[in-house]
């Protein structure tokens, strides 16, 4: 590129990175913890699914126990975030940490104290505290005693718990997002049983009625996640609150107007929380395909107004993957993780997540022009196996590439399209326990994490070739890229 044409990212643009509480912190059981819904899901790999067990069996291994023991050692990673030159850090609050049932009338100040250290030490560096309040994290006794989402009286208590935050992270936090990824909740999605439970503390081979079930729990999410916009705003009106949403754009398999059609349906599903949380009321469409399939949504008159007052200030996005829609897939067809099937345009990685740059910028686009509201890339990062060679080095110039290709488009999106984002975050800046499979051997980040699937491990802390890379990267405000 012509020098003097050499472009930065925006000035104030937000540079970090995105990790969550039962991916990072174990102390599992520690200063007044209780147990949490992904606390009883043991370790697997891509081929092996995580099992969900009711209580803790002590003869399997269950990762968020100790995790990459992050609740100890917050300070050395926070100095290394620091020292690539992070402005920005996504973390999440563990609700049973804060509210062991989740029914207790007072929190647990144990827990409060612990994320405050973790927010000042954030703050120290001058890095931007970004603070998502449910990142799959519920306390099991709301499972066991309401059924989770299910029940509108864990609206109630999830509002006590953000409350709670609200005012005890007031003046030290000003970005807040209500929940992570409910957007896969969906009547007419066939789940895994790993990830309904992450999102809802329930398997969904076990659900009774799923239609039902998959669309009241999406409703009183929704439902949920406005009225903590409102409580946020009202608590402080500095307060900028979001939600995460992991969004995968589709693609017809071809031009037959079959095709194209069901891909929009497809498109269409992650999207009906977000216009409700966008647009001031529950999708009518949306109702109506309710109606249709004999589902029934208890909305209250009130709910109106919590959907009209609880406008979310900014849309985070989750990004890793796009996919394609074949009407009538048949078995020959290789199927794609999070539905449709593989794109042959791409390569994928070695957990099947086809690679996909322009689909960024595709849906930066698609979110933007449809509700104008400022956009955060919450998450986007490769999990990779990585190679430890001597002298501690690691080079994951796969990683460096992967980065760099996203940022390039999401650089066009920003200064070609005039798309508003507020700043990128990778997934994950520290390498943690992986969600969908528990394994650690999937790695996200620029900093490597001592610790196997087998328990291994001292937990010590090395910076890999992209960690230098990333710190460059922020140090020029991307102009690079
Ligand atoms: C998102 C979740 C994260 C994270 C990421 C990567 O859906 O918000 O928690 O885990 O996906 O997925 P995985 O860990 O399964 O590789």
């Amino acid at each position: 590129m012509d020098k003097k044409n050499r472009s930065t990212f925006p000035h104030d643009f937000l540079w970090g990175g995105s990790i969550s509480a039962h991916q990072t912190e174990g102390g599992w059981e520690e200063d007044g913890k209780g147990p949490g819904i992904m606390d009883f899901v043991t370790t697997g790999s891509y081929q092996v699914p995580r099992q969900i067990t009711k209580e803790i069996d002590t003869t399997k291994s269950y990762p968020s126990h100790n995790a990459i023991d992050f609740y100890h050692r917050y300070k050395e990673d926070i100095a290394l975030f620091a020292e690539m030159g992070f402005t920005a850090l996504r973390i999440s609050i563990d609700w049973s940490r804060i509210y062991p049932t989740g029914e207790e009338r007072e929190p647990n100040q144990k827990g409060i104290k612990f994320y405050k250290d973790v927010i000042d030490t954030i703050k120290s560096y001058g890095i931007e505290p970004i603070v998502t309040l449910y990142h799959f994290e519920m306390p099991i006794h709301l499972v066991k005693k309401y059924g989770a989402w299910e029940n509108r009286k864990v609206i109630e208590l999830y509002l006590r718990f953000c409350e709670t935050m609200f005012k005890a992270l007031k003046g030290k936090v000003y970005y807040w997002v209500t929940s992570n990824e409910m957007n896969h909740l969906d009547p007419q999605t066939e789940m895994s049983d790993i990830f309904t439970y992450m999102l809802t503390g329930h398997k969904y081979s076990e659900l009774k009625d799923k239609k039902q079930s998959l669309a009241t729990m999406g409703y009183n999410l929704a439902l949920s996640g406005v009225m903590a916009a409102a409580l946020g705003r009202k608590i402080d009106s500095r307060n900028k609150i979001g939600c995460v949403f992991g969004l995968t754009p589709m693609y017809p398999y071809d031009c037959n107007p079959t095709n194209v059609m069901d891909n929009f349906k497809e498109m269409e599903r992650d999207f009906y929380q977000i216009d409700a949380m966008c647009n001031g009321k529950f999708p009518e469409y949306k109702l109506h395909e309710y109606t249709l399939a004999g589902i029934n949504i208890d909305m209250l008159e009130e709910d109106k107004l919590a959907f009209k007052e609880g406008i979310l200030d900014f849309i985070g996005i989750n990004y890793y993957s796009s996919s394609v829609t074949k009407s009538n897939a048949n078995a020959d067809d290789d199927k794609a993780m999070f539905g449709g099937i593989q794109n042959p345009f791409l390569e994928k990685s070695k957990w099947g997540w086809s690679i996909d740059p322009i689909g960024l910028r595709y849906l930066l686009n698609y979110v933007y022009r449809r509700y104008g509201l400022p956009l955060m890339v919450t998450e986007n990062g490769l999990g990779a196996v990585d190679q430890l060679e001597e002298n501690n080095k690691i080079n994951d110039d796969y990683r460096i590439n992967y980065f760099e290709q996203h940022l390039k488009t999401l650089k066009k999106a920003i200064l070609e399209d005039g798309i508003k984002c507020l700043g990128y975050l990778t997934w994950a800046p520290i390498d943690l326990v992986s969600a969908s499979t528990g394994e650690m051997n999937k790695r996200y980040g620029f900093i490597h994490v001592n610790r196997d699937d087998d328990g291994s491990g001292d937990f010590s802390r090395i910076k890999k070739e992209s960690f230098y890379w990333y710190k460059e990267v922020i140090e020029t405000n991307g102009i690079d890229i």
